[in-house]
């Protein structure tokens, strides 16, 4: 494997010489290696093995991020004292001058210079990280509110369509192709119960009360790191930023930040989402965008972290069903784990939601 990671490091421009490779991180999409450099004091490495089984259109990816971070990079240059190198992703542009290359296996990789010192959490277990947390994405959207040219690619069309992936799950249900359809009443029941009251951010777009904005619509909080000090540093996983509501990016980050049990905890009683951390991160994020947000997407916001933990709880499912195509598992039942975990936080959101609403209505 570190004969291969050294081909591919070395068709990338970089003034430094291979050391050693190894699987960094716990995303569930990508293949993310940590590439260790020999010279001292000069940048560490992050190689992905992009999914392209997910991503279908590379090049409009790539195309994606580096409009991104260029317009990141051009911002944080006019901020005094910016550490240029770990409050944005910088790319590393290949010997050809791109920003991916082809393996001989037709793998397309990318690299990214690796955020040194840089601090990553699964859970957060206080109300100061939730509330950097906040201010990150608040930051990070009011930074893209202004891209030029036309609108970014959608790299994973109706990525949040909450009536499509309803519709995708009725197909898997139907068609059961592992016969796991049967295992799963309880959790089909949750959703029919749910389906009709989730379509409510899409009906508001539609009716153009909350506008389209750029959002980064993967917001899971290991998607923000944090320095040293447990500051916000730097947004990353930057794949799916493409036009979105800014609920997308509220409730995938309440989702994350205020559980305190994992993702996919196996032990329900331990899943419940903790309101001092639904407070802080909204307060972090509202402090920087108060100011732009129209009413009623302040007003639903308290809505957001309902519909986006659903709607990543039938995705968890819906994979189940299909034999498990999508998401990384490391075990056979993993994705049911995941979504009857996020079936819970759920309920448990729906049970905290009036406080969830005084909270916001007095932030606003
Ligand atoms: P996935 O889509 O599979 O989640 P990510 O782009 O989020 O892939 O990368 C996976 C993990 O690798 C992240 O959660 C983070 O821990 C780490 N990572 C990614 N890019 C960087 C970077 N530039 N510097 C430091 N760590 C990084
Ligand atoms: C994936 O890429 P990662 O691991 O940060 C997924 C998100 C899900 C998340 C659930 C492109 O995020 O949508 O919310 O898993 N990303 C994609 O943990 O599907
Ligand atoms: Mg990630």
């Amino acid at each position: 494997m570190n004969q291969d990671l050294k081909e591919i490091f070395d068709q990338f421009h970089t003034e430094s010489t291979f050391e050693s490779g190894a699987p960094y991180g716990s995303g569930h999409i990508h293949d993310t290696f940590l590439v260790k450099t020999i010279e001292k004091g000069k940048d560490d490495y992050i190689l992905q093995r992009l999914n392209n089984r997910i991503f279908k259109n590379i090049p409009q990816l790539q195309n994606n991020i580096e409009r991104v971070t260029g317009h990141l990079r051009a911002k944080l240059i006019s901020k005094p004292g910016a550490d240029i190198k770990r409050e944005c992703l910088n790319l590393v542009y290949s010997n050809e001058g791109k920003s991916w290359i082809i393996d001989k296996y037709q793998n397309y990789w990318r690299m990214y210079i690796f955020i040194a010192n840089h601090r990553s959490y699964n859970i957060v277990d206080s109300p100061d990280k939730a509330f950097e947390g906040g201010k990150a994405i608040g930051k990070f959207q009011a930074m893209l509110s202004d891209l030029d040219g036309a609108p970014l690619f959608e790299t994973i069309p109706g990525f949040h369509d909450i009536e499509k992936r309803l519709e995708t799950f009725y197909d898997k249900l139907n068609a059961d192709p592992l016969s796991r359809a049967g295992s799963v009443k309880d959790e089909t029941d949750f959703v029919l119960k749910r389906a009709e009251e989730m379509k409510v951010i899409l009906r508001l777009g539609t009716k153009g009360e909350i506008p389209v904005r750029i959002t980064h619509n993967d917001t899971k909080f290991n998607n923000i790191l944090l320095d040293e000090n447990d500051k916000a540093l730097c947004v990353i996983d930057l794949d799916t930023v493409m036009p979105g509501y800014v609920h997308y990016d509220f409730g995938d980050a309440i989702r994350t930040a205020a559980n305190m049990a994992s993702e996919d905890e196996k032990d329900l009683s331990q899943v419940k989402m903790n309101i001092d951390l639904f407070r802080a991160y909204s307060e972090g994020y509202l402090s920087e965008t108060s100011g732009t947000l129209n009413n009623i997407e302040k007003k639903y916001l308290a809505f957001a972290p309902r519909l986006i933990t659903f709607t990543i709880a039938l995705r968890f499912l819906t994979d189940y069903l299909d034999g498990d195509n999508y998401f990384k598992i490391h075990h056979e039942h993993q994705n049911l784990q995941r979504a009857r975990a996020q079936f819970k936080l759920v309920e448990s959101m729906e049970e905290q939601y009036d406080g969830m609403k005084k909270i916001i209505k007095k932030l606003i």
